[in-house]
């Protein structure tokens, strides 16, 4: 425990409140919390007769409740010397104490008029990707790269649960309130967490509650069948619905407080309601039904597509599914029954458009997916803060506007807790922009160095934000051009490879030949994906001319003379954007290399090492799709660089 980093609670991140007199005026589980966090930083930095917990006044810090504030919100305010948090419930009071941390010295600084924050989501959420057992594929974290599970270890929970709590700490400090524990694709060993392995969630439920964080499950859709010894799983079988009602039952007599179920159903080989004849909406209801007396949810995800296509069969399109599927059923899912839509229609590339499920479900609840694990974007080994892709979807029409942000927990065993320590900040800010999804991403970048590198002078703070502010438009450079995605190497999507997909029965092709290259998405020639925009979408995305330069090839298949709005052509923007990509890494890499002095060493060594491996990968990307482009249209970069 010792060894693990501290991320951005390291104890100077406590060092103003731990020297000041601070009043709690609550009671209850949560302002236990807020007391423990008060007396620890007061023991560390209390100057002996003022430090710490004061049962009565004077104070310079007090911290109580207000109803108004609402759920989960708090206000904050500073006159006559007293800095006033007051929760409107004991969770706002512990968010609202970590906003008092966030701010440091500044929080007991002049007058403060009062400020009101309230989340923007009421479902801040993580979702794990993590087995008990590890996967012969896959390993223990599926699409993991921060080393085995912080929950399991050798088919059991790790000793003590001792870094759940630590980072239940974590998620609190930037607003995250739900975590679903378990792997989406629930194989037979995590099934039983349902049953008779629900002592193990309830253990982990146990670390993570003083915090404010719910757990959740994933659960397989046949577990009548798997665990429960019935012949079906067919959501309306009655037999069906009263197992997982006496199941559910048994979940909150342990855990009183579950979250719900998460479930991925018909997609990826997973089991689900069509094996019945059954809609998704019959699914997900059964599940909503089981849960609402308890105040559970389920979040059903939208992720439903056809993984064994025929490339040849050029009418079958993977971006269509999930609108397909789905947008029939709106109006038909029960209220705590969430539907849980990736942010794009296809699977979390560099760059796609927002999902268009997302704008069709008005009377259905929703929750966005995003993937704070870098599976397509580097696998923590390349820096790419994603902060700006995720600020960019949430700005997009009503994304924002969704009840619940979930996404793909990047945390594993390392000790830097996510691999690259840099990636830390993905996670940290996808909290905050779940609470705020107004927050300029740089500004959530600033908070996050000035906790975790405590405050550093103006050299590093340069540095971070040259590292990592573009990070990951340069990766979109030197990866797979104009949003077609892909082109990565298939199975553990890693590097290059840019036909690696293209024959394969997945779904993901470029369509790339001799005269041109992308995806024809419109209504007049192609598959007609854009025909399930709203306007002005729908035309937006159909017109050559209108359809935004970024997005292009996933939409339109053109030649590669094709002139851009920038004014370049399609193949000499590919040449350039990899040339650039390339050398915005090299250049990455010289910026950290000047802040050897200023990061502790182990960080330090830890970037320069990552840093080396993405600049080897950026320039593979780089001679693979350019030296692929030169072959397959045979027009010379216009600078005569140097392609193979
Ligand atoms: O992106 C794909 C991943 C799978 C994952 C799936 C999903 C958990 O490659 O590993 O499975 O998406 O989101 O269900």
């Amino acid at each position: 425990m010792t060894d693990v980093h501290p991320a951005w609670l390291p104890p100077e991140a406590f060092q103003a409140v731990g020297s000041r007199r601070v009043l709690v005026r609550a009671d209850g589980p949560l302002a236990e919390t807020v007391r423990e966090e008060v007396a620890r930083a007061g023991a560390q930095y209390g100057a002996t007769n003022s430090g710490g917990l004061t049962d009565e006044g004077p104070a310079d810090l007090v911290l109580t409740l207000s109803e108004s504030e609402g759920a989960d919100g708090y206000a904050i305010s500073r006159r006559d010397g007293v800095t006033t948090v007051a929760g409107g419930d004991p969770a706002g009071l512990l968010y609202g104490f970590f906003h008092v941390v966030r701010l440091g010295e500044g929080a007991f600084e002049g007058d403060r008029e009062i400020e009101h924050h309230r989340p923007a989501m009421r479902r801040r959420m993580l979702d794990h990707w993590d087995n008990i057992d590890v996967h012969p594929v896959m390993g223990q974290v599926e699409r993991g790269y921060s080393g085995g599970s912080i929950f399991w270890e050798d088919g059991a929970p790790r000793p003590g649960l001792s870094r759940v709590r630590a980072y239940g700490r974590l998620l609190a400090a930037t607003g995250i309130n739900a975590v679903a524990i378990n792997n989406v694709n629930v194989h037979a060993t995590e099934a039983r967490l349902l049953t008779d392995r629900l002592g193990e969630v309830a253990a982990i439920a146990d670390e993570l509650r003083p915090y404010g964080i719910r757990v959740h499950l994933s659960v397989n859709f046949a577990s009548p069948m798997a665990l429960g010894g019935l012949p079906t799983a067919d959501p309306l079988d009655e037999d069906v619905r009263a197992w997982w009602a006496a199941t559910t039952e048994h979940v909150y007599a342990t855990i009183p407080d579950f979250g719900g179920y998460v479930v991925k159903a018909d997609s990826e080989g997973q089991p689900g309601p069509f094996a019945y004849a059954r809609t998704h909406a019959d699914g997900a209801n059964m599940l909503a039904e089981a849960l609402a007396p308890h105040g559970g949810v389920v979040h059903w995800r939208a992720f439903v597509y056809n993984h064994r296509q025929d490339w040849r069969d050029r009418s079958t399109d993977r971006a269509r599914a999930a609108y397909d599927h789905f947008a029939p059923l709106d109006g038909r899912f029960m209220d705590n029954a969430i539907l849980q839509v990736k942010h794009g229609p296809m699977d979390f590339q560099t760059r796609e458009p927002v999902s268009p499920v997302i704008l069709a479900m008005r009377r259905t609840r929703l929750a966005v997916e995003l993937q704070v694990t870098q599976e397509y974007t580097g696998q923590q080994r390349h820096v790419c803060y994603l902060a700006p892709m995720w600020s960019e979807i949430l700005a997009f029409e009503n994304v924002a506007g969704a009840g619940d942000l979930v996404a793909v927990s990047n945390v594993g065993a390392d000790r830097f807790w996510t691999g690259h320590p840099l990636a830390q900040a993905n996670l940290y800010a996808f909290g905050r922009l779940a609470w705020d999804p107004a927050l300029d991403p740089a500004t959530v970048l600033d908070e996050w160095m000035d906790m975790t590198f405590i405050r550093p002078g103006e050299p590093l703070r340069r540095a971070l934000h040259a590292v990592m502010d573009g990070s990951w438009r340069t990766y979109e450079r030197y990866t797979a051009p104009l949003g077609v995605g892909f082109m990565v190497r298939p199975g553990h999507h890693y590097g290059p490879d840019v036909d690696g997909y293209e024959y394969t029965p997945w779904g993901t092709y470029h369509f790339a030949d001799r005269d041109g290259v992308g995806v024809d998405r419109t209504r007049a020639t192609g598959t007609g994906f854009t025909g399930q925009y709203p306007q002005p979408w729908s035309d937006v995305y159909e017109s050559l001319e209108r359809c935004p330069d970024e997005l292009l090839l996933f939409f339109h298949h053109v030649p590669y003379d094709h002139v851009l709005h920038s004014g370049s052509t399609v193949i000499q923007h590919i040449y350039d954007t990899h040339f650039a990509g390339a050398e915005e890494v090299a250049e990455m890499r010289a910026q950290w290399a000047k802040v050897g002095d200023l990061v502790a060493p182990d960080v330090h060594a830890r970037v320069t090492e990552l840093l080396d491996e993405q600049l080897r990968c950026a320039e593979e990307w780089r001679d693979q799709v350019n030296t692929y482009f030169f072959r397959k249209s045979g027009v010379p970069d216009e600078r005569g660089r140097r392609i193979f």
